[in-house]
């Protein structure tokens, strides 16, 4: 038990969370390290969301609000930290959710299957039953998508993705919008929207910019997104990182 007036309370808590994944054996093996880097990002910006954060946060919900067919892309280190919050947004945002691991085994997807259904969602897509089809016809492991899922959305929510999959996705014509604390990643370079925030603070927030945007004209949400400038935004988020006390 961590005590609540640990200065890292927050911290370890997340950590014990991925400590518990490992040991039910859905997490992959360099889960750890990926999460390290995060942490570190985190702690350079203060551990607190940005506002550049929050604009990419507000254009991403409402492209996810205007596509047709939008998908959540969960992995391991995704659904150990932000599972019930996943599962909410999707929810508020008509998303489906699909399974897409870069390290992928039958026994991780069979797991991660499970929880989703242990959390009251049954139509978790990407699992070992569903009819996977190859993006870009690049027959290996990094572009399975589900039919119905992944290959053909429009837009697709990728938290924590590596970067051959998120070129992989972007070359197939999808609008990629990111959650990755780390704004020199190839994934947030190459994104349409990047959010750099911890997924744990960021899809509470968008779920909270969901019902808020819901209300609004579709003219405002075209709006968001068309005055939008990933790069630009991007420059912006890197100068929160302070290095300075
Ligand atoms: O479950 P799998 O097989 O799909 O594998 C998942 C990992 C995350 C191991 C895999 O996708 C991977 O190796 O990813 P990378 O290349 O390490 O990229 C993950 C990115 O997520 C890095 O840029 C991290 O800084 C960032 N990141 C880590 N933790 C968080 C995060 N971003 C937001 N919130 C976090 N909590």
């Amino acid at each position: 038990m961590i005590p609540k007036s640990h200065p890292r309370y927050e911290s370890l808590l997340l950590r014990d969370k991925m400590v518990k994944a490992s040991k039910e054996g859905y997490l992959a093996d360099s889960a750890m390290i990926a999460h390290g880097r995060g942490e570190a990002f985190d702690y350079l910006i203060g551990e607190k969301t940005t506002y550049p954060a929050k604009r990419a946060m507000y254009v991403a919900v409402a492209a996810l609000l205007l596509s047709n067919n939008p998908v959540i892309s969960v992995n391991g280190n995704a659904t150990a930290l932000a599972i019930n919050e996943i599962i909410e947004l999707a929810e508020s945002v008509g998303a489906k959710i699909e399974i897409n691991l870069f390290y992928r085994t039958d026994e991780r997807v069979k797991i991660i299957t499970q929880l989703y259904k242990n959390q009251g969602y049954k139509d978790i897509l990407g699992t070992l039953d569903d009819d996977i089809e190859y993006l870009n016809d690049i027959k290996n492991n990094r572009a399975t998508a589900s039919k119905t899922g992944i290959y053909s959305a429009d837009t697709i929510l990728i938290p924590l993705e590596d970067g051959d999959r998120a070129e992989i996705l972007k070359k197939s014509g999808k609008n990629i919008l990111t959650i990755d604390l780390n704004p020199l990643s190839r994934t947030s370079k190459m994104s349409d929207v990047s959010i750099m925030d911890n997924i744990v603070r960021a899809i509470p927030f968008m779920t909270k910019i969901a019902e808020d945007l819901k209300t609004q004209d579709k003219k405002v949400l075209i709006e968001l997104v068309n005055e939008f400038d990933n790069e630009e935004n991007l420059k912006e988020s890197l100068e929160q990182i302070k290095l300075k006390e």
